[in-house]
């Protein structure tokens, strides 16, 4: 796999440029370990679990494999500062962060010898991380599922390579070897995939919710909450059509937030995927079967060698 060694693969002792989605409420410990035992990188997703929450993750997930995994902090949780010492005290060798700025942790993370990979949606936000110490950014694109920013991965990727000198690693509508061709061809040094992983046999997710993702279309994605700053990509269904109803009736935030509190949990767990949020990428439409990761990180990294070598 000469090809796809790059200097993330050499960061992170892992075999594939390939990165797991820290994705709330997905991102377990069953998921992550089957990611890592694979030759990628898995993460377990903080999302707005309590710190002792995510610790049980993390010492389930060292139990299924010795190879590297990382925790994903995600910044919006009331949880974020007990997830953020629970990484260190657990001696987690790689952290990735979202949804905001993590400038308060990463003091005690360099400290700690974490290797802090930080998600943006701006070039500004990329160089800022850079000035901080991180050690290299995931340059994620509006194509992505969940909270999104604004700019498309074939435009953000470029353009924050080369605003910094740490790699970056591509997301947000990534799903096969063409896509880590494509993202290697922009800059990127690895890539991080979500939507396809949610389908993976380790995935945790009530089987409504794999299904709802294999059987989306190219445009079966919508937007909620994009008036009020808290833009969250999701697949169209009764919560979104009504969402958006309301959102353009002018309802604040506020009044909207029964519509999604919850809802991710109810989709995930439940298999609500009705009322639930189903959150994915754009390229849900793409995602056509249930296969293991290591089916799934095989297949991608032949396919994206190839394409490299041509
Ligand atoms: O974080 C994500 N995706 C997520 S988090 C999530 S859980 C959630 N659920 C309901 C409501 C809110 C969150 C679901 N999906 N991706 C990484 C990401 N980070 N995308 C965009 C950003 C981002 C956006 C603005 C990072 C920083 C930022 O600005 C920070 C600043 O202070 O400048």
């Amino acid at each position: 796999m000469q090809a796809m060694e790059t200097r993330v693969t050499k960061m992170l002792g892992i075999q594939y440029p390939i990165i797991q989605g820290g994705m709330a409420w997905v991102a377990d410990h069953d998921l992550a370990a089957a990611v890592s035992e694979a030759g990628g990188l898995g993460l377990i997703g903080g999302a707005n679990a309590p710190g002792e929450v995510v610790r049980e993750e993390i010492r389930k997930a060292k139990k299924m494999t010795d190879k590297p995994f990382g925790v994903n902090v995600m910044l919006l949780s009331p949880h974020a500062d007990d997830v953020a010492k629970v990484v260190v005290e657990e001696g987690i060798k790689v952290v990735t962060t979202g949804a905001g700025n993590p400038e308060k942790y990463m003091e005690m993370w360099k400290a700690a010898g974490i290797k802090v990979i930080t998600v943006v949606a701006s070039v500004a936000l990329a160089k800022r991380m850079e000035k901080y110490g991180a050690d290299a950014v995931v340059a994620e694109g509006t194509e992505s599922g969940g909270h999104i920013g604004e700019a498309t991965t074939m435009t953000l990727v470029p353009q924050v390579a080369d605003a910094v000198s740490i790699p970056v690693i591509a997301a947000g509508g990534i799903a096969d070897g063409r896509g880590i061709a494509a993202a290697f061809m922009l800059g990127a040094e690895a890539v991080q995939i979500g939507t396809r992983f949610v389908v993976a046999k380790e995935s945790n997710v009530h089987e409504n919710y794999k299904q709802r993702i294999i059987k989306a279309k190219d445009i079966d994605s919508a937007v909620t909450g994009r008036t009020h700053g808290h833009p969250i990509r999701c697949l169209r269904n009764k919560m979104t059509r009504e969402y958006l109803k309301l959102e353009q009736e002018g309802k604040s935030f506020e009044e909207l937030e029964y519509l999604t509190l919850g809802s991710l949990r109810k989709a995930v767990q439940e298999g609500d995927i009705n009322e639930g949020t189903v959150m994915a990428g754009q390229i849900a439409g793409m995602i056509q079967k249930e296969q293991t990761c290591r089916e799934m990180i095989e297949e991608m990294a032949a396919q994206a060698e190839a394409l490299l070598k041509r």
